[in-house]
């Protein structure tokens, strides 16, 4: 059961302004609106002077927070009794008050369901796991430096490690974990994971046979230890000091997930405590875009500055998804890839 109705673009398009345009000759989609830039006082007044009272289906592009401040509970209670669609493009979408959107339900007939963008990133993100556990095992850090500075031929560089043969250790094995498992095994890696259940045979299929293993065995055997799981106020320094004391010898920890699982500050130190860990790769961190000193000035540590999914072929295929669902929403009545707050919602 479809609907129709005006759609709304808030924010800015990067690759799909045809599929854009093309959206207008989609089941159920009557008129396209646009709100690329202005203020948050001035969408607000044009959303109460009734601008936007035919919209069902919205288009958020993640950096729309820096036009309309964020999608919270005000915002949400400006909102048209006709809109009962929010597409976002993003796979993390903490910047929108889902739990206002489900309670919209009280004023709006149905309340506003929401979408995100999972999967599309997952390619993006386990490569980008991928290329940090290489260049943390390989110290690259410190080769790239020594070229720039102009110093090769002089510097000592530093005998390095392979993955071949190593434990990977994966921490939340969602569709990312699952995705890295089945990369690192290329490489010749034996692979367990630990997530608080365990998954069933078909997923641990596609996640390459990893093993699952208790928390305290996946701390005290993996020679590289991955974090992929969400930020949640349970899962905050989920990485601390004690976790870091009962890690192996030696070992190597990503981060492509989110800055704050890790204690930073209990990092650092571990870091500089003799040769406790090997080395870490990170792409995101506790204050971005601020970055511990500690972590800049250790040539053991390889970082990048969040571009986990900055590629022309993901960007354009999450700009792709959120038009899906909203081709979905309108034709179908269902959202492709609904966020999980809102499971059983209708
Ligand atoms: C989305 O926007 C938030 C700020 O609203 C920013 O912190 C985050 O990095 C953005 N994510 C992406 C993938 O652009
Ligand atoms: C939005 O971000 C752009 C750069 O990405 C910046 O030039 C602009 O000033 C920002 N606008 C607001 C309202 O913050
Ligand atoms: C990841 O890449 C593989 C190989 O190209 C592709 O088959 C798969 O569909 C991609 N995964 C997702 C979730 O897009
Ligand atoms: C991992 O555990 C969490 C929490 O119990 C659960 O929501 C999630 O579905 C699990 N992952 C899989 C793929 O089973
Ligand atoms: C923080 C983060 O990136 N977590 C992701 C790990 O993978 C699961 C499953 O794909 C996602 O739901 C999380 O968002």
């Amino acid at each position: 059961m479809g609907l129709s109705g005006a759609v709304l673009l808030l924010g800015n398009l990067h690759f799909v302004d045809p599929e854009w345009a093309g959206l207008a000759n989609s089941p159920g989609v009557e008129k396209l609106k646009e709100y690329r830039s202005g203020s948050r006082e001035d969408f607000i007044a044009r959303l109460d002077g009734g601008e936007y009272d035919d919209v069902v289906a919205l288009y958020r592009s993640n950096e729309s927070t820096n036009v309309t401040g964020p999608f919270d509970e005000e915002l949400v209670g400006h909102l048209p009794k006709s809109l009962r669609y929010v597409c976002h493009n993003g796979a993390g979408y903490d910047n929108i008050d889902v739990g206002a959107c489900t309670k919209a339900a009280l004023t709006q007939e149905k309340g506003i369901q929401v979408s995100s963008t999972p999967k599309a990133v997952d390619n993006a993100t386990a490569d980008t796991a991928i290329f940090l556990m290489l260049g943390a095992l390989r110290l690259a850090n410190i080769p790239l430096t020594v070229l720039r500075e102009g110093r090769w031929g002089t510097a000592k560089l530093p005998m390095a490690r392979d993955p071949q043969g190593k434990t990977l250790g994966i921490l939340g094995m969602g569709s990312i974990g699952r995705n890295l498992a089945a990369k690192a095994r290329a490489f010749g890696m034996s692979v367990q994971y630990h997530n608080r259940s365990r998954l069933p045979a078909s997923l641990e299929q596609e996640a390459a046979d990893a093993v699952y293993v208790d928390w305290d065995t996946l701390l005290a055997t993996s020679d590289v230890l991955s974090l992929n799981l969400s930020l949640t106020r349970a899962t905050e320094h989920i990485i601390g000091r004690e976790q870091l004391a009962r890690m192996k010898k030696g070992v190597t920890i990503v981060n492509t997930a989110r800055g704050k699982l890790i204690d930073e500050e209990a990092l650092v130190e571990a870091l500089d405590d003799g040769d406790r860990i090997w080395s870490v790769g990170l792409d995101v961190f506790e204050n971005e875009p601020a970055v511990h000193p500690g972590l800049i000035a250790n040539p053991r540590v390889f970082l990048l500055p969040h571009i986990g999914t900055m590629t022309h072929e993901t960007r354009k295929s999450m700009e792709l998804l959120v038009i899906d669902n909203i081709k979905s929403a309108l034709a179908e009545g269902r959202l492709l890839t609904r966020v999980k707050e809102q499971d059983g919602m209708d």
